[in-house]
C-alpha cells in the first residue's frame, strides 16, 4: 500500500485529440478542417508559423506510440476522430483510409490492454460545413449526429466510452467571443447559437449512442473552471462570479448533467434579447439525454471581481459585462501558458460534482503543465528531468484522492498529454507529454521523467508523498 492508494481499477492515461497528433498525408483523403484553412489563411497567427499538418505523427507512428504509452503505465488512452478525415466534407461519403486508420489504432491498443476512450468533436469542424455557418447552422447539428452514428456503428463493438464533445465552451470563445479560432467572430449572439446548436448536438448523439445499445457509456468533456470571488464576502464580487460560472461552466455542465438549462442564465440572455433559435421539441430531447459520465479537464481558476472597468460597447454586449477578471496577488503561475496553478480547484470541482451534481460518474480528462523551452532540463542520458510537472500531477493527485475519501465518484486520471503535441494558436511553444518529440528530428520520441514516474503510479495505483 502507498500513502495515496487509488480504487483498485482506477484509469491511467493521457488524453489528446486527432487534429493536435494526426498529421496529413499526401491522399490520406481527409479534408480540410477549419485549422487547415486558418493556417493557410494566417499561418502568421500560429507559434512560428507551424500548422496542423505538422503534428506528431501519429498516423504513422501509432504503433510505437502505444509501445510508449504501455511504457508510461497508461491503462486508459483518449483521442478523437477526426470528422474532416471519417467523413472529408463533412456530410456524404465516409473515406476507407480513415476508417482502416481508426480500427488499426483502436486494435493496437485493445492489444496492449489500454482502453480507447473516443471523443468526437475536438475544436475540429470540416471546412465544408463552415463554410455554411459551422455550428450557427442547424444542418451543422444534424451532420453531426451522422458522424457520431457513422463512428458508433464502425467502432462502437470495441470502444465503450464514448465522448460528445471535448470543451465545447471552447468554440464559442475562441470563435465567437475573442479571436482565438476560426471564424474569428465577436458576436454574443452568434455564441449563444453556437452553444445551444452543441448541446443540442450532444443530446441527439446520446440519443442515438444509446439507441444502438452498443452496452458502453456516453458523456461529454468539459473544462469546469471554477470563478473565485476576489471577495467572498463582498456580494457584487459573488454575484459577478456567478455570472462567470454560468456562462462558462453552467451553460454545458448544467444540460449535460440535468437536461435544463440554468434558469439564471436563460434570464440573463433573454434580457439580451439573444435567446437562440430553438425547435419546440429540443428543449425535451436535452432533457431526456443525459450524460453517462462526466469528462473533467481542469487547468486553472477564474477569478472574479465585480465589474469596474468600463464596459467596451465596440462588438455589443460580451459576457465580460458582467464581471472583470482579477489578478489575485501572490498567485503561483504558470509563466509559459500564463495560467494560475491552484491545486485545490481540482477538489473544488469534484464536491461541487458530488453535491449538486448527484455525484455522477467521472473523470479527471485533462490536467497538466505546459513549458517552453523544456530542452533546457535534458541530463546527460538525454532525458528532460521534469521534475516541476510530476509536482504539479502529485499535488492534484493529492486532491483528486481527498475527494475520493469524501465520496466523490472519480474513476481516473488522464494526463495532458501523452507525447507533445501541436497546441492550436500556441503550435508546439509549450509541451505538455510525458514523452518529448524532437521536430528536429522526424518527431524522434524519449520519455520524460515523468512518464517515467507515472509508469510507477500506474502500477502502484498510487504514490507515496
Ligand atoms: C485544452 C484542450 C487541449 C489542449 C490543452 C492545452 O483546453 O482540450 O486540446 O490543447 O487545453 O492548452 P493549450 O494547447 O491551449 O496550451
Amino acid at each position: 500500500m502507498t500513502k495515496y492508494q487509488f480504487p483498485k481499477g482506477f484509469w491511467w492515461g493521457s488524453a489528446a485529440s486527432g487534429p493536435q497528433t494526426e498529421g496529413r498525408l499526401p491522399n490520406d483523403g481527409k479534408g480540410d478542417s477549419i485549422w487547415d484553412e486558418w493556417f493557410k489563411e494566417s499561418s502568421e497567427r500560429f507559434f512560428n508559423q507551424v500548422g496542423p499538418e505538422k503534428t506528431s505523427q501519429f498516423l504513422t507512428k501509432y504503433k510505437e506510440d502505444i509501445q510508449l504509452m504501455k511504457a508510461t503505465g497508461h491503462t486508459s488512452y483518449r483521442t478523437s476522430i477526426q470528422w474532416s478525415r471519417l467523413i472529408p466534407e463533412g456530410t456524404g461519403a465516409v473515406n476507407q483510409k480513415a476508417v482502416t486508420f481508426y480500427n488499426a489504432v483502436i486494435d493496437e491498443l485493445l492489444a496492449n490492454d489500454i482502453e480507447p476512450f473516443i471523443n468526437l468533436f475536438h475544436f475540429d469542424m470540416p471546412m465544408k460545413l463552415q463554410e455554411k455557418g459551422g455550428w450557427l447552422n442547424r444542418e451543422t447539428v444534424e451532420a453531426y449526429v451522422v458522424f457520431a452514428e457513422t463512428c458508433f456503428k464502425l467502432f462502437g463493438d470495441r470502444v465503450k466510452k464514448w465522448f460528445t464533445h471535448n470543451e465545447p465552451i471552447v468554440p464559442v470563445e475562441g470563435g465567437y467571443l475573442y479571436d482565438f479560432h476560426y471564424p474569428n467572430h465577436i458576436n454574443m449572439k452568434e455564441a449563444v447559437q453556437v452553444g445551444y446548436h452543441e448541446n443540442l448536438a450532444s443530446a441527439m448523439a446520446i440519443k442515438a449512442y444509446h439507441e444502438l445499445d452498443l452496452g458502453g457509456e456516453i458523456g461529454i468533456i468539459l473544462n469546469l473552471t471554477p470563478s473565485y470571488p476576489r471577495d467572498a464576502k463582498n456580494a457584487a464580487d459573488v454575484k459577478a462570479a456567478n455570472y462567470a460560472d454560468l456562462f462558462f461552466n453552467r451553460s454545458f455542465l448544467d444540460p449535460a448533467i440535468k437536461g435544463e438549462f440554468p434558469i439564471e442564465l436563460v434570464e440573463v440572455i433573454g434580457e439580451l434579447g439573444m435567446l437562440p433559435e430553438i425547435k419546440d421539441e429540443d428543449l425535451e430531447l436535452i432533457k431526456e439525454n443525459t450524460i453517462d459520465l462526466l469528462g473533467i479537464n481542469y487547468y486553472q481558476p477564474r477569478r472574479i471581481k465585480a465589474k469596474e472597468s468600463a464596459i467596451d460597447h465596440t462588438n455589443g454586449p460580451m459576457p465580460d459585462d458582467y464581471f472583470d477578471n482579477y489578478e489575485m496577488p501572490g498567485r503561483k503561475m504558470n509563466p509559459y501558458r500564463g495560467w494560475e496553478i491552484y491545486e485545490k480547484g481540482i477538489y473544488d470541482i469534484l464536491t461541487n460534482v458530488r453535491e449538486n451534481y448527484g455525484n455522477i460518474r467521472c473523470y479527471i480528462s485533462e490536467n497538466g503543465m505546459g513549458v517552453e523551452g523544456e530542452e533546457q532540463y535534458i541530463d546527460e542520458q538525454g532525458v528532460i528531468q521534469d521534475d516541476y510537472r510530476i509536482e504539479f500531477v502529485k499535488d492534484h493527485l493529492k486532491y483528486v484522492f481527498q475527494a475520493i475519501q469524501e465520496g466523490s465518484n472519480v474513476q481516473g486520471y488522464h494526463m495532458w498529454t501523452c507525447m507533445d503535441n501541436w497546441s492550436w494558436m500556441n503550435a508546439y511553444k509549450n509541451r505538455y507529454g510525458f514523452i518529448a518529440v524532437d521536430l528536429d528530428q522526424d518527431g524522434k520520441r524519449t520519455i520524460k521523467k515523468s512518464g517515467h514516474w507515472f509508469k510507477t503510479v500506474s502500477d502502484l495505483n498510487g504514490f507515496e508523498d
